[in-house]
């Protein structure tokens, strides 16, 4: 696909982030999603400071043509559950290390949710930012024919001798 063409998409995930601060995380899943040719819109909203504006971001997310949402925070990290909470959309959660208890209080506060409003939950920091990135394009992937495609060629590339793991 021409970088142009790329260019003119309309976001397909939208990526959430809890403060400024966490930005140079989530950017990791913005440059893994930007790999594969696929948009996304970053924004940042706090399920604690901002709850209304999360909220309206997550009921807007379907209309706006996004097909996975990943959220990003840390410490008292509520902020994928809070968009879990507002669209049936899939909601990936990746906990950030920014509080002294080096985001296991993420972790938990992102993971234990309750039945029937589920977040997807990653591993922490740069790791789960990726990997967020990474399950939400094999999401698009079941709709999407030449993603698939691509993301096949990438897992080929990978198990050859001597490829640099990861990304
Ligand atoms: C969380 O508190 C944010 O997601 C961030 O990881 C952390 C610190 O936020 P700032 O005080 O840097 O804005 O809500």
């Amino acid at each position: 696909m021409a970088v142009r063409e790329r260019r003119r998409q309309a976001p397909r995930v939208g990526v959430v982030m809890g403060s400024e601060s966490d930005r140079p995380t989530m950017e990791e899943a913005v440059r893994v999603l930007a790999e594969f040719g696929v948009a996304c819109e970053l924004v940042v909203r706090s399920a604690h400071r901002t709850p209304e504006l999360t909220a309206r971001w997550a009921r807007e997310a379907r209309k706006r043509g996004l097909r996975v949402l990943i959220a990003g925070a840390g410490g008292a990290a509520h902020l994928a559950g809070a968009v879990a909470a507002n669209t049936r959309l899939p909601v990936l959660g990746v906990p950030l290390a920014s509080s002294p208890l080096g985001g296991f209080d993420a972790l938990l506060a992102t993971v234990q949710m309750p039945p029937g409003v589920p977040v997807g939950t990653l591993g922490v920091g740069a790791w789960g930012a990726k990997n967020a990135a990474h399950l939400a394009l094999r999401i698009l992937a079941l709709e999407d024919a030449a993603l698939a495609r691509r993301l096949d060629e990438q897992a080929a590339a990978l198990a050859r001798p001597g490829s640099r793991r990861g990304g």
